[in-house]
C-alpha cells in the first residue's frame, strides 16, 4: 500500500498519530518473529461435547484432538457471545462490534464488506490471510488473499464452494474437504516468507446433523446419557421459555432432522440437503446405515415420552457423529503443524459461532441467553506464551476475538472495536481491572424457532434478561440454579441483586452505544 494510502487507512482506524511508523508494525517491532494465527471454527459446536470442558457426554464421545488444545494451552470456562445465531456471530468476530454497529443483527442481514475487520488489518499489517469453509455472511469475503467459502449454509455431501474464479463443486464431505483445502493452502499456495492468519471455518456439526459416511453407524451401541431436564416443563420462566419453537419432541423434523426415510411423504428438505448431493454409491451406504435402524424404530413404535427420547437419541449420535469427524480434522491440522515445524510459532485457537443445546431444557438449536447457547468453546494454544492445560474464569467474548489476533500479531487495535484483547489473560496475566459484566442482545424474531427479542447482562454468578417486546425480566443465580430452572426475578431476596444489574445493563447499554429500546407490541 502507497505511504499516502497508508496514512489515510490509519487516520480512517483512529490510529492517525501513528501514520509516521511504516506498517507493518507486526513485522518491524522486536526481535521475535510474527506469530501465525489458525483460527479453526466450527458451526454450532456446544462446550458439553468437547471432552476438554467434562460433563454428561466426555466419556462417550470423546474429542481427543482438540482437547490437545486444552492440554498443550488454555481452556475459557466463560467465554460468551454477543448473539447467539449464526451471521451475527461472524460479523461481531469480524468487526470486534456489538450487533447494532456492524449491522447483522440477525441472520436475514447481509455483512457490508467495506467494514473495518481484522482480516483487512492483519492483511495490511504484512499477514497473508485466507478463509475457508462456512462463511453465512451473504456478501463476497474481503480482506483476505485467499478465499473458498460454501454459498450459505452449505451443503454435507458433495459440497459447492464459492471462490473468486467461480463456483465448484467437490465429491465427499464437508468437514474432510475444507480440512483438504487448508491444508492445501498452508502446503502449497501461500508464501512462507510472510506470516499468515487461516480461518478454517466448518460446516459441521450444524442442522441437519448429517454424519460422514464413515461414521454413521458410530454410537449403534451407545446409550447417549441425556440431561437432567430434558422434560422441562418451563415452569419457573416467563412467556419466551414456553413459546418458543425449538423442541425436540415438537419442533424436530422426523426426515430431515431425523432421517427417518418415510417413502410415502415426498419430503424436498430430504431431497435437496441430502439425498440429492449424494453420488449412487454415497446413497447406498446411505441407506444401508439408516435402514435397519429405522426399521427397528418402526417395530418399537414409540410415543409419548419414550419418543421424545428416541429422538434425543438419534439427534446425539448424528450431532456427535459430525463433531467426531471435525475432531479427526482437528488432528490432521495439528499434526501437519508439528510435521511442518510450524506449531512452534502459530496460535490456534479452537472456538464455534455460538453454543447450541443439546436436548437440555428439552432443546436444540441456540438463539437464548441461558448458558448453553450463550456460552461457546474457547481454548487456545500459544507455544512458549499460553500456561499448559490452564482452565480460565475470566468472562471474555467474541467480541474480544478480533482485538485478540490483532495484538498477538503485534498490530495496533482500532479505538472503534469493542473488545478486549485476551493476551494478557493467554499469558496467565488477567488485569485486576478486567470486566465483571457482559451484555447481550438477539434480534432476529418473529423468525424460525420463535425466540422472544431479548437482552441481557450477565456477571460471573447472575443473569439478568429482559424480553422487552414482552414486558418480562428474568433473573438467574447460576450459584444455586445451574441449569437456569427457576427465575428469581421478583424474589424480595434478590431485589437488590436485580437493582444492580439494571444499572448495569444501561451503564453497558451507554459504553457500547446502544441506540434506545424500541418495545414492539406487534412482537409479542
Ligand atoms: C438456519 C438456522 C437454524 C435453523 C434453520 C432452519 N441456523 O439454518 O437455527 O434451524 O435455519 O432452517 S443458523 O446457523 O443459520 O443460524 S429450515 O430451513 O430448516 O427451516
Ligand atoms: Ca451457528
Amino acid at each position: 500500500m502507497a505511504a499516502m494510502n497508508r496514512r489515510n487507512f490509519l487516520r480512517r482506524i483512529g490510529l492517525g498519530g501513528l501514520a509516521m511508523t511504516a506498517l507493518p508494525l507486526g513485522l518491524k517491532c522486536g526481535a521475535k518473529k510474527p506469530v501465525n494465527i489458525l483460527f479453526i471454527f466450527s458451526d454450532d459446536h456446544a462446550f458439553q461435547a468437547i471432552s476438554a470442558y467434562g460433563g454428561r457426554l466426555a466419556t462417550v464421545a470423546p474429542t481427543p484432538q482438540i482437547d490437545r488444545l486444552a492440554k498443550e494451552g488454555m481452556t475459557f470456562n466463560k467465554c460468551y457471545v454477543t448473539n447467539s445465531i449464526c451471521a451475527p456471530s461472524r460479523a461481531t468476530i469480524l468487526t470486534g462490534k456489538h450487533s447494532h454497529l456492524n449491522g447483522v443483527t440477525d441472520n436475514r442481514e447481509r455483512f457490508d464488506p467495506d467494514q473495518l475487520t481484522f482480516p483487512k488489518l492483519l492483511r495490511e499489517g504484512g499477514y497473508q490471510t485466507a478463509i475457508v469453509g462456512k462463511w453465512h455472511l451473504k456478501t463476497e469475503p474481503t480482506g483476505f488473499d485467499h478465499w473458498e467459502v460454501l454459498p450459505g449454509q452449505g451443503h454435507y455431501y458433495n459440497p459447492d464452494f464459492r471462490t473468486p474464479e467461480g463456483t465448484i463443486r467437490e465429491t465427499g464431505y464437508v468437514t474432510d474437504i475444507i480440512t483438504d483445502k487448508a491444508l492445501n493452502w498452508l502446503k502449497e499456495k501461500r508464501n512462507p516468507e510472510q506470516p499468515f492468519m487461516l480461518m478454517l471455518q466448518h460446516k459441521a456439526p450444524h442442522r441437519e446433523w448429517s454424519p460422514a459416511l464413515r461414521h454413521l453407524n458410530l454410537f449403534d451401541d451407545v446409550l447417549i446419557p441425556e440431561p437432567a431436564n430434558l422434560f422441562d416443563d418451563y415452569e419457573g420462566r416467563g412467556t419466551a421459555a414456553k413459546k418458543q419453537d425449538m423442541s425436540i419432541e415438537k419442533t424436530m423434523r422426523m426426515v430431515t432432522d431425523l432421517k427417518v426415510k418415510d417413502e410415502s411423504s415426498d419430503d424436498k428438505g430430504l431431497q435437496h440437503r441430502i439425498h440429492g448431493r449424494m453420488n449412487e454409491q454415497q446413497r447406498q451406504a446411505w441407506d444401508a446405515a439408516y435402514a435397519p435402524k429405522n426399521e427397528e424404530f418402526r417395530q418399537k413404535n414409540p410415543s409419548g415420552k419414550e419418543l421424545v427420547r428416541w429422538k434425543y437419541q438419534r439427534y446425539l449420535k448424528d450431532y456427535l457423529r459430525c463433531i467426531r469427524a471435525v475432531d479427526e480434522n482437528v488432528g490432521r491440522v495439528l499434526d501437519y503443524l508439528d510435521e511442518s515445524g510450524l506449531a512452534e510459532n502459530t496460535v490456534v485457537v479452537y472456538s464455534s459461532d455460538q453454543g447450541f443445546y443439546l436436548g437440555e431444557h428439552g432443546w436444540f438449536d441456540k438463539r437464548f441467553m441461558y448458558e448453553e447457547s450463550y456460552r461457546t468453546p474457547l481454548l487456545a494454544r500459544w507455544p512458549g506464551e499460553t500456561p499448559k492445560g490452564v482452565y480460565n474464569d475470566d468472562l471474555v467474548s467474541n467480541l474480544d476475538f478480533a482485538q485478540t489476533f490483532l495484538d498477538i500479531a503485534r498490530l495496533p487495535q482500532p479505538e472503534e472495536m469493542q473488545g478486549l484483547s485476551l493476551v494478557p489473560v493467554l499469558k496467565g496475566e488477567t488485569p485486576s481491572t478486567w470486566r465483571e459484566s457482559l451484555y447481550y442482545h438477539y434480534y432476529e424474531y418473529p423468525a424460525v424457532h420463535s425466540v422472544r427479542r431479548h437482552e441481557g447482562v450477565a456477571t460471573q454468578r447472575y443473569k439478568l434478561i429482559h424480553y422487552y417486546d414482552l414486558g418480562e425480566w428474568e433473573l438467574f443465580d447460576l450459584q444455586v440454579d445451574p441449569n437456569e430452572m427457576d427465575s428469581k426475578y421478583g424474589d424480595p431476596e434478590y431485589a437488590s441483586v436485580v437493582q444492580d444489574l439494571k444499572k448495569e445493563l444501561e451503564r453497558l447499554r451507554e459504553k457500547y452505544k446502544l441506540p434506545p429500546l424500541e418495545p414492539d407490541p406487534e412482537r409479542q
